[in-house]
């Protein structure tokens, strides 16, 4: 039974699904469902590029815009995946696969070897003889991941899994496994790439082996390095197969070394119970002091402000939260806990707390929480300006399938940064991947020190850690672009040279 409510208004038929995307009003989706007649969301995506927004009587063009923007964000966040999220479903099944006792080998391959921001799907390569290959196909469509087989062929199974997700699973024997495995690993340009150096020297990369062009005639293929030892150049690691010049780089044999996430001394951004976090400050040292043994000091940076906001540490418990530090600190026989914090910046350029307070702590993160839509360039350049700042907290303020960077000349606050050595962060949460690769290869060019860091609420983010490294050598970074691989006395130089730097 339909009932109305006396003198409101009629209620439309709200879009299916409509509610979730962000950025677009209800006064909006009313004007473009009934003047376009759009009656669901997945009608609603061509409007991004069709002109038919445009002609919607009540929108401006700002509107228009955003609601353009908005359209595109939620089509990127529902046709891939992030790469955390790619990344721990992608391990589970290589354990599963693994586990078969025909399965000689099992990597990843495609996008998520080599570490992009988002997945479209993933891609797995299997050693196995070819007499296996049936069983094999039995086996996943009975794993309980497996939705169902939508493909099968000779060298090829393509899967979807409960969760939606779809798996390319190729299948290689060991006389061609390297061959699959760079064939598969992609990208596609830089496949075309490769083709064309191939060809130069009378050679073919198939995925079934490196072969002679004009005979056919196998040349290479159990290995990658073998491919490439053939074709002269150097080894290319799967996050620089993207890399504009790496070809180049690799025909000189100058590929850059690249930082590892063994290489890290510490993490730099770590909420606590103090403010947003979950664990307590003890928890948090125990278990990393186990679980990366590799880590030799971690900073507690929780938010800190004079306002009395939930979840965020007041300034007048700073003194209170440093005395609990130092507890754990001699319990633990040294200073492994170092006392940082991570701000606000504030709306009119400055910083939210006094320099008085911010002398206190030990490594001071700047952050914008706020004005996402501005451009940021002068808010960014007067933290570098701050002497008792070290580090830019999730730079670019993008979050991925939800909202874009914002405006920033990074050309200039770079320079800044540089100028006044200020670190620039790689935030490793799944979402944030901020700064991404290709800025921080900008920034490193400029001589900008990077840190890696989990921003972790909860022991099992402290893993995020391994992305952002990733993303550190997708922009090319060795160990000493980034800060943290620096035991604390490095990271105590680099905080006096920045007060040296703003005397002159
Ligand atoms: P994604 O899935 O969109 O995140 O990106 P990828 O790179 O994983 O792409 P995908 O899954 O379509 O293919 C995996 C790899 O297979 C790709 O990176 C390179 C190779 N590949 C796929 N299609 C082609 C093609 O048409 N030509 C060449 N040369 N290689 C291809
Ligand atoms: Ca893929
Ligand atoms: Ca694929
Ligand atoms: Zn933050």
């Amino acid at each position: 039974m339909k009932t109305h409510l006396k003198n409101s208004p009629p209620i439309p038929t709200p879009l299916a699904g409509l509610g979730n995307i962000r950025g677009i009003t209800g006064r909006e989706v009313n004007a473009i469902q009934e003047q376009l007649g759009v009656n669901s969301t997945r009608e609603l995506i061509p409007l991004i590029s069709n002109g038919r927004l445009e002609t919607v009587e009540g929108l401006t063009p700002l509107q228009v815009k955003n609601i353009r923007q908005a359209l595109k964000l939620y089509k990127n966040a529902n046709s891939r995946y992030l790469r955390w999220d790619a990344h721990l479903i992608g391990e589970e099944l290589l354990r599963a696969i693994g586990r078969f006792p025909e399965v000689e080998k099992v990597l990843l391959t495609g996008s998520l070897r080599r570490g992009k921001d988002t997945i479209g799907d993933i891609d797995i390569l299997v050693q196995l003889s070819e007499a296996d290959r049936r069983k094999l196909l039995y086996k996943i469509a009975r794993m309980p991941q497996t939705e169902g087989i939508i493909a099968a062929g000779p060298h090829h199974f393509c899967v979807v899994l409960r969760n939606q997700m779809q798996v390319d699973i190729r299948l290689a024997t060991n006389k061609y496994f390297g061959a699959s495995l760079l064939y598969y690993t992609g990208s596609v340009k830089y496949n075309t790439d490769m083709d064309e150096l191939a060809a130069s020297k009378g050679l073919k990369i198939t995925p079934t082996g490196l072969v002679d062009s004009h005979t056919g005639e196998y040349v290479a293929g159990e290995k990658e390095e073998d491919i490439y030892r053939k074709l002269q150049i150097d080894f290319i690691t799967p996050e620089l197969r993207e890399n504009h010049d790496i070809l180049n780089a690799a025909a000189g044999h100058h590929v850059p070394p690249l930082v590892t996430f063994n290489q890290l001394k510490g993490d730099m951004q770590i909420h606590t119970n103090w403010s947003d976090g979950a664990e307590s400050i003890a928890s948090i040292a125990q278990y990393l002091s186990h679980a990366f043994p590799h880590y030799h000091y971690i900073v507690i940076t929780d938010h800190v402000s004079a306002s009395r906001d939930n979840h965020i540490l007041h300034t007048e418990d700073i003194f209170r939260q440093a005395a609990e530090i130092d507890r754990i600190n001699a319990a633990m026989g040294y200073d492994y806990i170092k006392k940082g914090a991570e701000i606000d910046i504030g709306k009119d350029d400055n910083t939210t707390l006094p320099d008085e307070i911010l002398q206190q702590f030990d490594w001071v993160i700047a952050s914008i929480h706020s004005d996402f839509s501005s451009d940021n360039t002068s808010r960014l350049i007067k933290m570098c300006e701050n002497p008792y700042i070290h580090c830019i907290g999730h730079p670019s303020g993008r979050l991925i399938g939800i909202r874009n960077p914002y405006p920033v000349n990074w050309d200039e606050v770079f320079t800044r940064a540089a100028a006044t050595g200020t670190a620039m962060e790689i935030n490793a949460r799944p979402k944030r991947l901020d700064l991404n690769d290709t800025l921080v290869r900008q920034a490193a060019d400029k001589g900008v020190k990077i840190v890696v860091n989990s921003d972790a609420r909860n022991l099992t983010d402290f893993d995020f850690v391994k992305m952002g490294i990733s993303t550190a050598r997708r922009g090319a970074c060795n160990k000493t672009d980034i800060l943290n691989t620096g035991c604390w006395d490095e990271i105590e130089k680099f905080k006096a040279t920045k007060q040296q730097l703003l005397k002159k």
